[in-house]
């Protein structure tokens, strides 16, 4: 292709184009990678085909991609916490550093946060990209560039597996096994789960949840969330303590409050319709905390520590690559909701 800087970019719903893109220089506190892994989120591929999520709305043209591993190139002025040639994974939200929730710790609820691959924000799926180095997190040898690309993910299950106070001998309910559920399923188990069921309506990633250490699986048979709630009773022999719900599904989220113990918590993950109607008094009247996320904060160094100490393995996450120049073949399989994660390799 005589290509520098091959990149994809998403001008409009439905229009992702591979186009050759100026090698940015990096700014004050910033390193120029050259990008190696970048999977494929649901995010990317609803802007793609929907041209928004929520109020984010694709009004001009976006890099896709925000998980990504990829090695340093440059340094930019004052930067010394990296060297030229480390390999890094890139966390892909930088905030404001300065205002009160950044202050706090809480850098995730930034206002003013510049998060790749969300409008009006440019992603990083292109061979050369500039980044803040200390959202670089340099990845030991034995740690490969798809496992640093799958720290974003994996930085989500460990914050919603925080949020949810799961810890030793807990019995976890996770609703929906995308990529998003079986992070959750990972990360449970190893902070000592005792019992992780999984539910979903597609037979084939229960599966593939079993494979990965689920306990129980039960496929969604029902649109009545009582009905779901009492056959995930009846197989854990009482009610979960904590239930991470990573499907979005109105009914599912109504399974999930009452297939939790009184005093339990549910954790909501998945983001569906912006107003569901919920089973709110039940969830009161039995202490049922209903905890959100976003996204993750102060993560990505545990999540780095759980893969280089092999207490997960997020490598059979990976069930297909691609090439950054088949970035559109990527895209469409991803669409048919065919596979797990999908990566995309971006060296030339
Ligand atoms: P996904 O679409 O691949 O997975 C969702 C799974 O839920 C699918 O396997 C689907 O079959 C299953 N499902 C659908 N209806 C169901 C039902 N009624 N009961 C049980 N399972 C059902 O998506 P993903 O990439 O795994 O992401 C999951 C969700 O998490 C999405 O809504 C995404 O937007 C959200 N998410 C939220 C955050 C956050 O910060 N809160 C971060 C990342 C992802
Ligand atoms: O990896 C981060 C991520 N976050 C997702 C989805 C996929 N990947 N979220 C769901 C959508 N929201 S949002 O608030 N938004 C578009 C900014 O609706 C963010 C979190
Ligand atoms: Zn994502």
């Amino acid at each position: 292709m005589g290509d520098t800087n091959l990149t994809a970019i998403l001008y409009k719903q439905g229009d992702l184009r591979l186009e050759d893109a100026t090698v940015k220089e990096p700014g004050p506190g910033q390193v120029q990678l050259s990008m190696r892994d970048v999977g494929i989120c649901g995010s990317d591929v609803h802007y793609w085909t929907h041209g928004a999520i929520g109020d984010f709305i694709v009004k001009a043209p976006m890099i896709l991609g925000h998980e990504a591993s990829a090695v340093v190139t440059k340094l930019g002025a004052g930067v010394t916490s990296l060297k030229v040639g480390d390999r890094v994974a890139i966390e892909p939200g930088v905030p404001c550093k300065c205002c009160k929730f950044c202050k706090k710790g809480r850098y995730n609820l930034c206002p003013d946060m510049s998060f790749c691959a969300t409008p009006p924000i440019d992603g990083n799926l292109s061979r050369f990209y500039c980044h803040d180095a200390d959202f670089c997190y340099k990845l030991p040898d034995h740690v490969s560039n798809e496992e640093g690309a799958l720290l974003e993910p994996l930085s989500v299950g460990v914050h919603a597996c925080t949020r949810a106070g799961v810890t030793l001998g807990s019995r976890v309910f996770i609703c929906g096994a995308g990529p998003i559920g079986l992070v959750n399923l990972l990360t449970a188990k190893a902070k000592g789960a005792a019992e992780v069921i999984v539910t979903d309506i597609d037979a084939s990633r229960l599966e593939f949840a079993k494979s990965l250490g689920a306990d129980h699986i039960v496929l969604v048979t029902s649109r009545d969330p009582i009905d779901t709630a009492n056959k995930v009773e009846a197989i854990l022999g009482d009610k979960a303590d904590i239930t991470i719900e990573c499907s979005g599904a109105p009914s599912s989220i109504r399974t999930a409050i009452f297939a939790t113990a009184p005093g339990g918590c549910v954790v909501l993950v998945g983001l569906g319709p912006a107003d569901v109607e919920l089973p709110i008094v039940n969830a009161a009247v039995r202490e049922v905390d209903i905890r959100g996320i976003f996204r993750y904060v102060n993560c990505y160094p545990t999540a780095l520590a759980m893969i280089a100490s092999g207490k997960v393995n997020v490598k059979p996450l990976v069930t297909h690559r691609f090439k950054l120049e088949q970035t559109l073949e990527a895209f469409e399989m991803a669409k048919q909701g065919k596979g797990v994660k999908i990566m995309i390799n971006c060296e030339k």
